[in-house]
């Protein structure tokens, strides 16, 4: 067969979110390929939800649809928009058996279609939705697992059982955020990558591999509004932060795959601890203390309740929520030091 004509200068620079995770596949030599096409799900439901995004405010995508989640919080018509994407993208993928959504009461079991699929994937189609009228970065928040082998189980599988494992079980995890640039980042416990979508090629390209946030920085990132009802050692944290030779700073978005993102770049720390209006914490255990927990611990950062480390939490509930610290891994354990009655670090 005749060669084709080799043109190197014609071929790109750059390596696609799908290549890399093929490549990543190689060096399992039991990989079969599903894992990559279940990914492929999310990059292209993502990049639907990217471009509905972006037309926010000249397309009828904005406002409430009237209903409520199981939350009891209101639907945005883009977080509707967003959880259809995601549930047909990656339900598609027969290796799939179980979808869990933020938005959704129960896990959906794909198996009563006849498939045997393994994989068991989470997710927060549009984390941070209050703020998409606004026109402020919003996210997709994914968690992926095994489901337990069936010869493991006494009698009938229980689907709702089998999602309920804890954080350590994933076996990759990421986001999306939609903001100047669309940027997808994930881990599979090999390090963390990060893709930006160019809009010219329609794929997400490498941008930077094995992230590690710095260890220290001294920028703090909550709700302090909700400050008077923190448990008193996270109140005298932020007392301490602001005596003037503490040096911090405070930044927060409001949505928290942005708020996470910028401590996974430039480091800091991210706390949403129980308050009177939340008692149990705000954010989801599932949908996003797990996986946020597992990129920032292959970052070299932390993650915990207040007493517990994340990844090890067993999630009683699919909607349970936690309290949550997490980022860069001293600025953590000053918080630690804190709620153990340990104080303040020494200088
Ligand atoms: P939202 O309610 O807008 O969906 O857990 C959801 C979340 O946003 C996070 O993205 C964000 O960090 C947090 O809640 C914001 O909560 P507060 O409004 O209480 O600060």
């Amino acid at each position: 067969m005749e060669k084709p004509p080799s043109h190197p200068e014609l071929l790109p620079g750059f390596i696609t979110i799908q290549q890399h995770i093929i490549a990543n596949q190689r060096r399992h030599s039991e990989a079969t390929g599903e894992f990559s096409f279940l990914l492929s799900g999310i990059t292209i439901a993502t990049k639907v939800l990217a471009s509905r995004v972006r037309k926010a405010g000249l397309v009828d995508v904005l406002g409430s649809t009237g209903c409520t989640n199981v939350q009891g919080e209101t639907v945005q018509k883009l977080d509707r928009m967003a959880n259809d994407l995601m549930m047909h993208c990656i339900g598609y993928r027969r290796s799939v058996a179980v979808l869990a959504s933020e938005e959704v009461e129960g896990a959906v079991d794909l198996t009563e279609t006849g498939r045997s699929g393994k994989y068991i994937v989470l997710f927060d189609p549009l984390d941070g939705s209050s703020n998409i009228d606004v026109n402020i970065p919003t996210g997709t928040i994914f968690s992926i697992l095994i489901r337990p082998d069936p010869t493991e189980w006494e009698g009938q599988a229980d689907i709702q059982a089998e999602v309920l494992q804890p954080g350590l079980k994933q076996v990759a995890a990421g986001y999306v955020l939609y903001s100047s640039a669309t940027t997808f980042v994930y881990t599979t416990g090999d390090g963390v990558h990060q893709f930006v979508l160019d809009p010219e090629i329609g794929a997400y390209v490498l941008v930077s591999e094995r992230l590690k946030m710095p260890d220290r920085k001294r920028v703090y990132s909550t709700n302090e509004a909700n400050s008077l009802s923190y448990p008193a050692p996270v109140r005298q944290y932020l007392d301490w932060t602001k005596q003037p030779d503490s040096n911090y700073s405070s930044r927060y978005v409001g949505s928290f795959v942005a708020d996470f993102h910028r401590i996974l770049m430039q480091g800091g720390v991210f706390l949403y601890p129980p308050t009177a209006k939340s008692p149990q914490g705000k954010l989801r255990l599932m949908y996003e203390a797990n996986p946020m927990a597992f990129l920032a611990e292959q970052a070299g950062g932390r993650a915990i309740d207040g007493s517990t480390r994340i990844l090890e939490k067993k999630p009683r509930q699919l909607h349970e929520r936690t309290a949550l610290y997490i980022g860069s891994r001293q600025e953590v354990e000053i918080i630690e030091g804190f709620i153990e009655g340990k104080g303040a670090p020494k200088a």
